[in-house]
């Protein structure tokens, strides 16, 4: 079995060596989804990096698709394409734009960035293959921030009224946004509770423990209602001083500063698994 604790600390460094060779890039939201992205990738997710398009795959829509680069790092450690490749993250001509996109990278299956509607599309291709009798699943990560997106909530709604049990959608919920913290802009309350009013099988879990969330994601798989799962992750993950303070979001140039030695250290940590 795949060490997945091992495959989120690779989706990091990888993460972080891309962001900072390039200059800029969404740190913060990347690496609060590295454990969930590592479990999906490494154990739940069936997929085939020789042919990406694979109708016997389940599909993940990574519905804050600014957070791009962590998916990347994954797609590129299980091979969908060349790990150098990573190394060309928003250059002109590059297949790996800084937000999702599935014209041009192998293994992306829906193309995002503009909050609210990756989700919804989710759904649909959800309720798509359930109506053609598939078994394929179909995940979403979505952002607190992007849960203030009216979109967000109609998808809320209608899931478990279409019956869609071949759906999850995680929420990354490191409690910050932009540029502030969630609740100092548009508090989401409880979220667990809002989703199971509406229907939904819906867990609270710890966003950085794999084991934690691989058993969350087998439970909404054996139950009949589409999945909802709290990801209590923390904004930055991995970058000791840039965890959980504002100015985490997106970083240029400067910002970068002491990547090195994160960089090195997460190696160490690595090494020491092997
Ligand atoms: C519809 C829309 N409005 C605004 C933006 C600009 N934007 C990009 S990321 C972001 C913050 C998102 O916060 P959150 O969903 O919590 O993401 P994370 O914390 O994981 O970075 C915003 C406002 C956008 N991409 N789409
Ligand atoms: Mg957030």
């Amino acid at each position: 079995m795949r060490n997945l604790k091992k495959l989120a600390l690779e989706i990091r460094i990888e993460t972080l060596n891309m962001l900072s060779k390039h200059g800029f890039g969404h740190v913060g939201g990347s690496l609060s989804i590295a454990d969930a992205i590592a479990v999906l990738y490494g154990k739940q997710m069936k997929h085939d990096p020789g042919n990406p398009r694979w109708d016997g795959r389940d599909y993940l829509v990574l519905s804050k698709g600014h957070c791009g680069p962590a998916l990347y790092a994954a797609l590129a450690i299980e091979g969908f394409f060349p790990r150098e490749e990573l190394l060309t993250i928003n250059h002109l001509g590059t297949r790996l734009p800084s937000h999702a996109d599935k014209n041009l990278t192998p293994g992306i299956d829906m193309t995002t960035g503009s909050l609210g509607q990756g989700v919804s599309c989710a759904l649909g291709m959800a309720m798509g293959l359930k109506l053609q009798g598939k078994p394929n699943m179909v995940y979403a990560i979505i952002g607190d921030g992007e849960a203030q997106e009216g979109q967000v909530w109609e998808t809320m709604m209608i899931a478990p009224n279409k019956g869609v049990k071949n759906f999850i959608v995680m929420l990354d919920d490191n409690k910050q946004q932009l540029d502030e913290f969630t609740d100092n802009i548009s508090s989401l309350g409880d979220m667990c509770r809002k989703a199971e009013d509406f229907g939904w099988l819906a867990l609270d879990v710890d966003g950085h423990d794999a084991d934690a969330i691989d058993a969350a994601i087998d439970k909404c798989k054996s139950s009949d209602k589409p999945g909802f799962i709290n990801l209590n992750t923390i904004k930055g993950k991995g970058w000791p001083e840039k965890e959980a303070v504002l100015g985490n979001h997106a970083f240029r140039g400067a910002a970068f500063g002491g990547v090195d030695e994160v960089i090195a250290n997460l190696r160490k940590e690595l090494a020491a698994m092997q």
